[in-house]
């Protein structure tokens, strides 16, 4: 049997030069660079996960620069993220005041289908630095007082916990949907209900497939552009947007995309 492949849209952001583009890096392509370079407007780099036999989960992490949280695109980036990693730098610990206003600006632009809030992991990055200053107890509260699903301790240098963020942010997203397919189950049984003469399925994944062939995706965020009231439903992975200058938007059908690099590795 052929795997369900879902793709995740995950925006990466935070203040500058927090370690965002090196932790995506050393995620997709497993390398480090010591030099810094600005990143211009939004990229994103693509890495594949066989999930377990019946799921193959791509992350698409977008990095988005610093700059663009002042910008007009952000409504347009956020577009379809299920869910976000905001970064901070464990030398500076005004990065951590930055990435709540991260977490605000996003939820305001972009919510689960339910209307609540998608989920945000907390990347404490450069913990290998000598300057790096790490109060566990503190970063404990924080998490839970402001929201973060988790945090973790991170170092793009020398590769500690990444795999292991990455990986408890899947089981978030795939747990949400389980969640939402769940609650609309209960609403209206009819999608998940077996065709007749036919086993009813078995498995998540499995029920997942019978949802999606009805027409309903579990994964589906919402969109509310800056200063405009209502809110829009916008279809998932139909698209995907990135800028390669300021000006020029150019779009892209994922299917086709040749951008992205591919893992495959079981995380
Ligand atoms: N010591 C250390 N330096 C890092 C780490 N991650 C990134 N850097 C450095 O911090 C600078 C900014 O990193 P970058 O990924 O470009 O930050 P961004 O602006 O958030 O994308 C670069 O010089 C990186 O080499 C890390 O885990 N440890
Ligand atoms: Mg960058």
């Amino acid at each position: 049997m052929s795997a369900q492949k879902i793709v995740f849209k995950v925006l990466v952001v935070g203040d500058f030069a927090v370690g965002k583009t090196s932790i995506i890096k050393r995620y997709v392509q497993n390398v480090f660079n010591p030099l810094y370079k600005l990143t211009i407007g939004v990229d994103f780099l693509e890495k594949t996960v066989d999930w377990d036999q019946q799921t193959r989960v791509t992350l698409q992490l977008w990095d988005v620069a610093a700059n663009e949280r002042f910008g007009h695109m952000t409504s347009v980036y956020y577009k379809n993220a299920i869910a976000a990693i905001i970064v901070a730098d464990l030398e500076r610990p005004a990065t951590l005041e930055t990435a709540l206003k991260w977490k605000e600006d996003i939820n305001e632009v972009v919510s689960l289908a339910d209307g609540t809030p998608i989920p945000f992991l907390l990347l404490a990055n450069k913990v290998d630095s000598e300057d790096a200053s790490l109060d566990r107890e503190y970063l404990n509260q924080f998490t839970k007082e402001k929201g973060f699903i988790q945090w973790f301790d991170t170092s793009a240098k020398q590769n500690v916990n990444i795999d292991k963020a990455m990986t408890l942010l899947i089981q978030t997203i795939l747990d949400l949907g389980d969640k939402i397919q769940r609650e609309r189950t209960l609403e209206d049984p009819e999608p998940v209900k077996a065709k007749k003469g036919k086993k009813a399925p078995a498995s998540k994944a499995k029920e997942r497939k019978v949802q999606r062939d009805a027409g309903f995706d579990p994964f589906e965020t919402q969109i509310r552009p800056r200063n405009a009231p209502e809110q829009v439903h916008v279809q998932p992975q139909s698209e995907i947007v990135h800028l390669d200058t300021r000006s020029t938007i150019v779009v892209e059908d994922t299917t086709t995309s040749s951008k992205a690099a591919s893992g495959g590795c079981k995380c």
